[in-house]
């Protein structure tokens, strides 16, 4: 290992140190005569004359390697000494009980897995917001949101274990979700699960990334409903607790400059720096706080510095000459790391050995002392300090970087050792020495035997914890779900003209944009309406919107738009209902987990529809759509501009193939992919009736185009097959032939179907597919009860088949393997038809020629089942060239 000795630190000589002094003094004498303003002004007028100069002088935005908050800016630490011991020893228990839980668990089953080093490491970050700031949702208060770390899950389960919310019961079920059940017991979910455990979770963050944007968005939707007038402005907060490792996914970082453009001072960031991640250091070579410092002080926001604990103070106050603070500045984080891993005299030879000064400050500790010396994010006065200052801050969010020590208590088995991220295993040793080290009241066997330790109700330790609790309104992490309904409109009040189309030429996309124009204006429902949109308002024929119900922005609208002549001027305002994210998908589908959350986390419900090119959607934010999956988000995500041929020479960029097949995925999601816009307002309106009024856990994914149709009325009695998944449009008596569309191209179907009757003299009837995933899903469920409980139950899609061996052609604009998942249920011969491949240019004719799914090549598949074995392979190569059909051609997927 090359160590970092003294001799790599070299101190980078001050050649002229009277010179600096000098300066340094002048800068004092004025801050002390004339105060901070004229300080300020001086430094930049010193700044400007370096620029003028040309000395391309820059501030580094990196302040030195010890915290903001001076000693002496401290508040006092409510309740005093006796409140800092007390909680100090109960963030000893809540680690021991989140260890024996881990560890208990892979002591029963090898495979379970865990988590330990990471809430050793957070342990104290979290019993100082616990204690005196997470404040619940109680009386009129709506209560604070907390994103928590997600592997510190066991910590969390340790309070509430502590607090009787949990029992012995439930911890010993950590990870053994299925078993517990089984059992008559809540189980454990590894992660925060609201799907899992709707009780306590409010918040998915098991996906790095997925916290911090979710987090930011949630604060703004929170001004959102406040400047709407929807919610009562309180001092609300929302907290997130990350990891320093995380804070390299691209969506961590992704909203930083929305938070401080919004001026979101209701957003504290609490970043969790153990300086590790799993493999290893985060920066090996740097500093992990001075990276995150400048790019969150770069984009705005209020940065505290929580590096090291009381311990530190009186050191620095001896390092008159700033060795202290030269040698923390230039030891870079892997060497930091290994301080941590090891003791007192290795860090007082290799640390404060580095020069004769250090030397002189170290002597003032002992061996012990030097061992024991805290990180800030262990030191609960510090911690306190940097809270207090972060909920007083005023017009930006705050983040806190609080450097702690990983499997901070874990001794030589695991503390700052690389290898501690995935440590689930203890030696007895290690557990005595754990013990030892928080002054746990366990016996050697009751620590052999990994026993919960919780101090009687009458101890001091569970009185504070209670009272702590009770001031700050009830327990936390807890989900609420009120069942608040909304009032739905009728149908007829706003999709009259879908439902009586009268073969009226328009597009869904125009059909749902009419519709949503419409809810808005409901008395009951409109306010609560709240369409998204990622900037493609325009291309969805949205503009009208803008004037009627505004474009929602913090600031109001301090320009006259350049359009404000025009009826659909560019209207935003502060009570505007419109979220218009700008070119983020992922920050528009966060916006729209608030709102679709909202009936949970403010008991107020809302309903929004996120409008984007479907192509950017499951494909892009796939994983921000499965986290709103598992918050049980309820709302309509609109797939526009939907399939791969409809686009046509639109780009191929946004030719989606593939999003039906993803959503099929997600349980609570329904899909569905109609032709026609009857079709699409009796979606919209189930959707409504589930989510808003019987409080169902589900959530509509619906696609739509730009396609001009033109649109039938709705034939009676086809709400049912609608919803189901399918319907038939066009009855056939004695089919020789059964054709399935889907979407966009049930019009090729239409066609085919009258190019087999005139031309080849085919009875054929149409049919179409609103949701092949639907289908599926009834198929599986009807299969599964007709196996196991011996119940007669038809799939919807046998049941509408059934009665003839008809051959049936499925077609969809998505991939084969979409229409695939309803073979199994389909009681005739199947071909299916679709758009594999990659997308291209052209025009819809040509692309659904290449793809196979036009007119033609519907007719083709249909006769070529229908004379399987009855036409020779040259009759058969006469139809083809009938049609125009080229049997030559390469498939979609080979060019
Ligand atoms: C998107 C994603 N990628 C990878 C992981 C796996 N993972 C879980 S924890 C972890 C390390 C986290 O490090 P850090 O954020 O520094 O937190 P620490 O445990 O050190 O406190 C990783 C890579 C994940 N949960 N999510």
């Amino acid at each position: 290992m090359d160590m970092i000795t003294p001799e790599h630190l070299i101190r980078q000589l001050d050649i002229d140190e009277m010179e600096t002094a000098e300066w340094i003094d002048a800068l004092k004498s004025v801050l002390a005569t004339s105060g901070p303003e004229r300080a300020r002004f001086l430094l930049s007028q010193l700044a400007a004359t370096a620029r003028d100069a040309g000395l391309n002088w820059r501030d580094a935005r990196i302040t030195p390697y010890v915290n903001t908050i001076r000693p002496q800016d401290e508040p006092a630490y409510p309740g005093g000494s006796d409140a800092v011991a007390i909680e100090e020893r109960l963030a000893g228990i809540m680690r021991w009980n989140a260890l024996a839980m881990v560890v208990r668990a892979n002591r029963a089953y090898g495979e379970l897995g865990g988590h330990i080093a990471s809430y050793a490491s957070a342990a104290d970050l979290f019993e100082v917001g616990f204690n005196h700031f997470f404040r619940a949702r109680s009386g009129d208060f709506g209560g604070d949101l907390v994103y928590f770390q997600p592997h510190s899950a066991p910590g969390i389960y340790a309070r509430a274990f502590l607090e009787g919310r949990l029992s012995e019961d439930n911890l010993a079920h950590y990870r053994q979700e299925i078993s517990a059940r089984s059992a008559g017991i809540q189980g454990l979910s590894s992660y925060p699960h609201p799907w899992l455990m709707p009780d306590f979770w409010q918040f998915p963050t098991g996906s790095m990334g997925i916290g911090p944007i979710s987090a930011v968005y949630q604060a703004r939707f929170m001004r959102y409903l406040e400047h709407r007038g929807m919610l009562e402005a309180q001092p609300r907060k929302v907290w997130g607790v990350f990891g320093d490792g995380e804070m390299d996914e691209p969506e961590s970082l992704a909203a930083l400059s929305l938070a401080s453009r919004e001026k979101l001072d209701n957003l504290v960031f609490v970043i969790n720096c153990n300086l590790q991640r799993l493999d290893g250091p985060v920066r090996g070579n740097g500093h992990i706080v001075d990276e995150l410092e400048t790019l969150f002080g770069g984009a705005g926001w209020n940065v505290i510095k929580l590096l090291w604990g009381s311990d530190w103070d009186p050191l620095f106050a001896r390092d008159t000459h700033g060795e202290l603070v030269d040698a923390l500045n230039r030891t870079v984080d892997g060497q930091l790391q290994t301080f941590a891993a090891n003791d007192g005299p290795f860090n007082r030879e290799h640390f404060f050995g580095q020069s004769p000064g250090l030397k002189a400050i170290g002597s003032m500790l002992t061996d012990d002392e030097i061992d024991r010396l805290k990180r800030g994010g262990h030191d609960l006065r510090k911690i306190f300090a940097a809270y207090h200052a972060a909920t007083n801050h005023r017009g930006q969010p705050t983040v806190i970087l609080a450097q702690t020590k990983k499997g901070f208590g874990m001794g030589t088995a695991g503390q700052g050792k690389m290898t501690t991220h995935q440590q689930k295993k203890l030696e007895q040793s290690d557990l005595i020495e754990f013990r030892d080290r928080f002054k746990l009241p366990l016996t050697d066997a009751q620590v052999e035997n990994l026993e919960f330790f919780k101090p009687a109700d009458d101890s001091e330790e569970m009185k504070h914890l209670q009272a702590r609790r009770s001031a700050l309104g009830g327990h936390m992490p807890q989900r609420a779900h009120d069942g608040a309904t909304l009032p739905v409109p009728a149908l007829e009040s706003y999709a009259t003209f879908a439902l009586d189309a009268g073969m009226k030429e328009m597009s869904t996309t125009m059909a749902l944009v009419r519709m949503m124009g419409s809810l808005l204006k409901d008395a009951g429902l409109g306010k609560h309406v709240v369409p998204i949109v990622a900037d493609e308002a325009r291309t969805f024929g949205m503009a009208n919107l803008f004037r009627q119900v505004g474009i929602y922005s913090a600031q109001g609208q301090l320009y006259q738009p350049e359009d404000i002549g025009s009826i659909l001027y560019y209207r935003e305002a502060k009570d505007g209902q419109i979220l218009e994210e700008g070119i983020t998908e992922a920050g528009a589908i966060s916006s729209w987990t608030a709102a679709a959350t909202s009936y949970s986390v403010h008991g107020l419900p809302m309903l929004p529809f996120y409008i984007y090119y479907s192509m950017f959607g499951f494909q892009r934010i796939g994983d921000l759509i499965w986290a709103a999956a598992d918050q049980r988000s309820r709302g309509f995500l609109i797939g526009a501009t939907s399939g791969r041929t409809t686009l046509g020479g639109e780009g191929l960029q946004h030719q989606d193939g593939t999003s039906h097949l993803v959503s099929a995925t997600i349980p609570n999601c329904k899909s569905y992919d109609p032709a026609y816009a009857y079709e699409l307002a009796v979606i919209v309106d189930d959707g409504m009736q589930r989510m808003l009024q019987q409080n169902e856990d589900v959530f509509y994914y619906v696609t739509v185009t730009n396609e001009n149709e033109a649109q039938p009325s709705m034939p009676a009695g086809a709400r049912d097959g609608i919803l189901r998944g399918m319907h038939c449009v066009q009855p056939r008596e004695g089919a020789d032939i059964r054709l399935l569309g889907a979407g966009p191209l049930l019009k090729e179907a239409m066609a085919a179907a009258s190019l087999l009757e005139t031309s080849f003299g085919v009875k054929a009837e149409v049919w179409s597919v609103t949701s092949f995933s639907e289908l599926a899903r009834d198929g599986m469920a009807s299969e599964r009860a007709q196996r196991l409980q011996q119940e007669h139950a038809q799939p919807w899609i046998t049941e509408k088949l059934q009665g003839s061996n008809a051959p049936v052609i499925a077609v969809s604009d998505y991939v084969r393997a979409v229409p695939e998942c309803v073979r199994a249920y389909v009681p005739a011969p199947f071909v299916t038809l679709g758009t594999d491949g990659f997308g291209r240019s052209d025009t819809r004719a040509a692309l659904r020629d290449f793809f196979e799914v036009d007119a033609k090549w519907i007719t083709y598949t249909a006769l070529a089942e229908l004379y399987a074995g009855k036409k020779s392979a040259d009759e058969m190569r006469e139809i083809a060239s009938k049609l125009g059909v080229d049997l030559g051609k390469a498939m979609s997927t080979q060019l």
